[in-house]
């Protein structure tokens, strides 16, 4: 018979809940619940029954006639238009366009703020930061067309920093650099012909707003469009600058060893997690961890411990290896240890319940930016100006809490999962010109011609509690290995994939593949002076997206193909999101079909699904489909490809 405990483990996360990945969190699901009485499935739970009318997106609340919601959607009766005559479709089209406006806003937001700072850098206006990569600064340079002869790294990074500045707000009505640098070619002519090619950010942003207020824009062509541009700027304005801007302050990512799972946290360690996005404070706060580690030993641990959640964890994992903790919804479980000494967070996907469950414990949750502050949290406010002395702040935060460590509630597991991530475009790159140095791109396509590898899918977003519980995700890959789908992760997918062991060479021959993947992966890990590469390849953090996008257009520019013509799909299989949405939307804005899950907010509105699943095929190639079942999603991506494949008359 099952003890009580195996029991509620059961009925928490299903039949499929005995991942190797998720069971340390099992444990600590209900290690939280007995400690603070709140977890992510408890309070999913109590939102049961959800609302169907926001999930159709059909519910509009941006006026004081309303909330109203179109019941005719579903049940062809009752309300078939708002009070000022608003239809299913216009709300659901402006609802989808302010998801993506939110997401974009975040992107574009994280991109200004390294700008800003590379600004600062140029100018020797500041001193904790500076130029770590030379030859990033150069590629970043000559794609925006910035002449680089006889000028000094300071002066052309003080270049590179004023387009991007400019870029966001500049009148000029002319496409923004950014576009023009990085675009692929096939999509940048789409969006000529659409003409939705963004002159800036800001005034597009603050014009979506505005179209999307009660009383304006009611077309829903007209809307999307306007959304299809909102992800060309989510692309340019928010992840390119944000990944390309990182890497010449920070260095561009190369292969990298790490460990990943909650197990990372050690006993005897003072344990600091940084989480959030922005590396402007992680890589402070990696540089002060490794200056005060003596300082930890003086209080008898054997050092510091940085482990990484969410997505600044993917940053720090992928320039420093530091290892991988936590995914979003796991934040709260790395502090239910009561093993975790300090949280130090910026912005986006910091659940707001941290706080709480942060004071029942030692664990000291600390807040770095004057716009997102949280109840319970100590505030220690970051600028680049004061960048070292907020990092050295943090840390010593973090060692002062640890003497108030109180064994006797601390809940660690061992299982520790190796990985190797730091797979951005340079590094696979110089990976494949062990191959061929002259044409590095060639082993990779060729593989690709002949079928071994038989398409690519970059599985991208975030862990929703919806779909957990089914391990969705790692369902999803699994099914997708045995048909010789090359995945590439970044996000929050990247920690599921690294915890279920999909990052760790040595476990590849434990996984269904498909020949060919499985050879290709062996062959030029090989190369690399490893067993194989990874099952899946980490690209990065959720801006890191960019590196997908840069590599998609040098393959598509290489054959000079379309991208929408490439066997390439995008996947958000865990949509939390609005980033993921605005993400998905760049992707549609490429030509890429994107499949999500859950389905975007628009069940409710018949002519944007046809829109968005049927006519962008003939606008820029691209479509979306939703599918809840994950094997069966891997189904429809494979033969979405496999139509690819034989429109370019490759074998299939
Ligand atoms: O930007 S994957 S839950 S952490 S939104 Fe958030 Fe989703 Fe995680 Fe990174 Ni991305
Ligand atoms: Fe209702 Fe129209 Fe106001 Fe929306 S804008 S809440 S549909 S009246």
């Amino acid at each position: 018979m099952q003890k009580e405990s195996e029991q509620k483990i059961d009925l928490k996360l299903g039949k499929f809940g005995s991942s190797m990945a998720t069971k340390p969190s099992i444990d600590l699901i209900h290690k939280i619940m007995d400690d603070t009485g709140t977890s992510s499935f408890e309070r999913l739970s109590k939102q049961d029954p959800s609302c169907w009318f926001g999930e159709w997106g059909v519910c509009c609340r941006i006026c004081y006639m309303g909330p109203c919601r179109i019941t005719s959607a579903r049940f062809n009766r009752g309300a078939s238009r708002g009070v000022c005559g608003a239809t299913a479709d216009t709300i659901v089209a402006r609802n989808l366009l302010r998801e993506t406006v939110g997401g974009t806003a975040s992107h574009a937001e994280h991109a200004f703020e390294i700008a800003e700072t590379l600004k600062l850098v140029a100018t020797d206006k500041i001193k904790g930061y500076e130029i770590k990569d030379k030859t990033k600064l150069l590629s970043v340079a000559t794609n925006l067309g910035i002449e680089v002869e006889g000028k000094t790294d300071k002066q052309i990074a003080n270049e590179i920093a004023d387009v991007t500045i400019a870029d966001f707000s500049k009148a000029d009505h002319e496409p923004m650099v950014w576009v023009k640098g990085y675009a692929p070619s096939s999509s940048y002519l789409h969006w000529k012909n659409l003409n939705i090619i963004p002159s800036n950010s800001w005034s597009f942003i603050m014009n979506a707003l505005h179209r999307t207020s009660m009383g304006n824009d009611a077309e829903v062509s007209n809307i999307l469009l306007a959304d299809l541009r909102m992800g060309i700027l989510d692309g340019y304005s928010g992840l390119t600058p944000s990944t390309e801007l990182s890497d010449i302050l920070f260095g561009t990512p190369e292969v990298v060893n790490s460990t990943a799972n909650i197990g990372v946290l050690k006993e005897d360690y003072v344990n600091l997690a940084i989480h959030g996005h922005n590396p402007l404070v992680a890589e402070k706060v990696v540089e002060w961890a490794e200056r005060l580690d003596d300082e930890a030993k003086k209080l008898g641990a054997k050092g510091i411990n940085l482990v990484g959640v969410c997505c600044s964890g993917n940053e720090v994992l992928m320039r420093h290896g530091v290892p991988m903790a936590a995914n979003e919804m796991q934040a709260e479980l790395a502090i239910a240890t009561g093993a975790l000494d300090a949280m130090v967070v910026d912005f986006q996907c910091i659940w707001p319940v941290l706080g709480e469950v942060a004071s029942c414990y030692h664990t000291k949750l600390i807040t770095t930016i004057p716009y997102v502050k949280i109840p319970g949290a100590l505030h220690i406010e970051y600028s680049p100006e004061r960048a070292d002395e907020v990092a050295e702040q943090i840390v010593r935060e973090a060692l002062k809490a640890y003497v108030k460590r109180d064994p006797s509630r601390v809940l660690l597991s061992k299982q520790v999962e190796p990985v190797v991530g730091g797979f951005s475009v340079e590094a696979i790159t110089k990976l494949l010109a062990k191959v061929n140095s002259e044409d590095p791109l060639k082993p990779l396509i060729d593989k690709i011609v002949k079928g071994d590898i038989y398409g690519v899918v970059g599985i991208v977003g975030c862990p929703n509690p919806k779909l957990r519980r089914e391990l969705y995700t790692e369902r999803l890959i699994r099914e997708l290995f045995k048909n010789n789908i090359l995945v590439l992760v970044t996000g929050c997918i990247a920690h599921i994939s690294a915890q279920e062991g999909f990052m760790n060479p040595a476990r590849i021959d434990e996984f269904e593949m498909g020949d060919g993947l499985r050879e290709t992966l062996k062959e030029l890990g090989g190369v690399a002076g490893m067993s194989s590469l990874p099952p899946t390849l980490h690209m990065g953090s959720c801006v890191d997206n960019s590196r997908i996008g840069v590599l998609v257009k040098n393959i598509s520019e290489k054959l000079n193909v379309d991208v929408s013509a490439l066997p390439v799909v995008a996947s958000a299989p865990e949509l939390i999101a609005e980033k993921a949405v605005a993400i998905g939307t760049w992707a549609l804005s490429l030509g890429l079909p994107l499949h999500t899950a859950p389905e975007l907010h628009i069940e409710g509105g018949k002519q944007v699904k046809e829109i968005l699943s049927e006519s962008l095929k003939g606008l820029t190639g691209a479509e979306t489909f939703s599918e809840m079942d994950p094997e069966k999603a891997a189904k429809e991506m494979v033969e979405i490809i496999k139509e690819k494949r034989k429109a370019l008359g490759l074998p299939i």
